[in-house]
């Protein structure tokens, strides 16, 4: 290496100085929720080959010095020389800040508290070393601090798989929380990107035997070829269903693709809420979003069309509450793919796109309905336990009023 820089190269260590000196900017926190979205930040990028159609598997190694390893089976990150910067793609990749990867094939993870980018967690790592397997060749390169301290090597592979393979090390310095990753927390996460992009293969292999105390690794494999629908099923496997069959409804327009999976269940008395799980780009938004809204209100009157069809619900009454018909036993889990996706809130996870909450609400007003009034005994359950759950509210605010009364008579 030359000890002369160029302003490309300045501008590279000015930039990583930027991310090591206001971690906070870039990922958040510095405690352990920042420390995960490293990897998942990795992750994501293999995510973004699988949604594009290249990759079909993801290993996540927990190793026993205290890094991890994020391994794919995509396209690689290109090699070739980029006329901008004058390095590797790669290096690129892992240096710039803000360096825009790839072309606008299929859709992008990148969006709420993801989408840092590769070179923000190279600059937090004490060391990074990449692998990649393209052009039957295999290239690698090392860096500390996000600086890379060797040039990119290649030698020629005998097989042709292709691939990306990163393990880096979080840097203590930065991470004063300490730099332990948690098994539980990956296995949650990498699980429901799972379910999300139905048939991709996600291995988690935890190798700190010392921390496991055990003699073998802990290997979890996730893959779920009925994507969302295995979820919902997933997520009421400890509860009734009052219906057998797991509601599918699916749809696109304009680029914004729509798959919603859900299923209605018997109350019991610890499981009265509800679990309406939304996903914008395999983004969880823990905060909503007007597609969420327009959901839960499409819900809302389907289920209440249908309790007046059956004579339930008398036609002056009102359109059912959301907590009488979503929060008496449903789960739903409902992900969007959109092109552009636009969060905001406080953590970023709330996904504001107006266009995507009329598709939602078309869709499921159609869909839904078709759907139960092909199944009258189904559709008359769940209208009936809304109700039910609407005459119980209506009952408690009563009593409720009753008492308050006869104490007040007391003075
Ligand atoms: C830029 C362009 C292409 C792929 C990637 C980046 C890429 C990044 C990561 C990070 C982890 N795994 C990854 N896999 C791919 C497109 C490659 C092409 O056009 O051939």
């Amino acid at each position: 290496m030359t000890n002369t820089y160029s302003a490309d190269q300045i501008q590279v260590l000015q930039g990583l100085e930027a991310v090591r000196k206001r971690p906070r900017m870039y990922i958040g926190s510095t405690s352990p929720r920042g420390l995960h979205h490293l990897v998942y930040e990795i992750v994501d990028n293999a995510i973004d080959e699988a949604l594009a159609g290249y990759c079909t598997r993801i290993e996540v190694d927990l190793n026993a010095d205290g890094s991890v390893t994020v391994t794919d089976n995509g396209r690689g990150i290109p090699t070739k020389i980029h006329p901008k910067t004058g390095t590797s793609f790669l290096e690129a990749v892992l240096t710039v800040l803000c360096f825009v990867g790839r072309s606008s094939d299929g859709y992008k993870v990148s969006g709420g508290i993801h989408g840092v980018g590769l070179a923000v967690v190279n600059a937090l790592s004490e060391w990074l070393q990449v692998t990649v397997r393209r052009q039957e060749q295999i290239y690698s390169q090392r860096f500390e601090k996000g600086i890379a301290v060797t040039s990119l090597t290649a030698k020629p592979s005998p097989e042709n798989p292709t691939g990306t393979s990163i393990c880096f090390k979080p840097d203590a310095e930065i991470f004063k929380n300490g730099i332990q990753f948690d098994r539980d927390t990956f296995a949650l996460h990498l699980r429901q990107l799972a379910y999300l992009n139905p048939g991709l293969k996600i291995i988690l292999t935890d190798n700190r035997l010392q921390i496991l105390g055990s003699s073998s690794p802990c290997i979890e494999t996730y893959c779920f070829p009925g994507g969302i629908r295995e979820y919902v099923a997933y997520l009421n496997s400890n509860v009734e269903p009052l219906h057998e069959d797991i509601i599918y409804i699916q749809g696109d327009r304009d680029g914004v693709q729509v798959e919603i999976a859900c299923q209605w269940h018997f109350l019991n008395q610890d499981n009265s809420y509800s679990r309406l799980l939304g996903f914008a780009n395999c983004v969880r938004n823990i905060d909503g979003g007007t597609y969420l809204n327009a959901f839960q209100l499409a819900v809302r009157r389907v289920v209440s069309a249908i309790g007046r069809q059956q004579g339930k619900l008398k036609n002056t009454d009102p359109v059912l509450m959301g907590n009488e018909v979503l929060e008496c036993g449903f789960t739903a889990v409902i992900a969007v793919k959109l092109p552009n996706p636009e969060f905001e809130g406080p953590t970023k996870t709330r996904l504001v796109n107006p266009e995507v909450q009329e598709i939602v609400k078309s869709l499921v007003e159609k869909e839904l309905m078709e759907y139960l009034t092909a199944r009258r005994e189904v559709a008359g359950a769940i209208a009936q336990q809304a109700i039910e759950a609407r005459d119980a509210e209506a009952e408690t605010l009563k009593a409720r009023a009753l008492r308050r009364k006869q104490e007040l008579q007391k003075y």
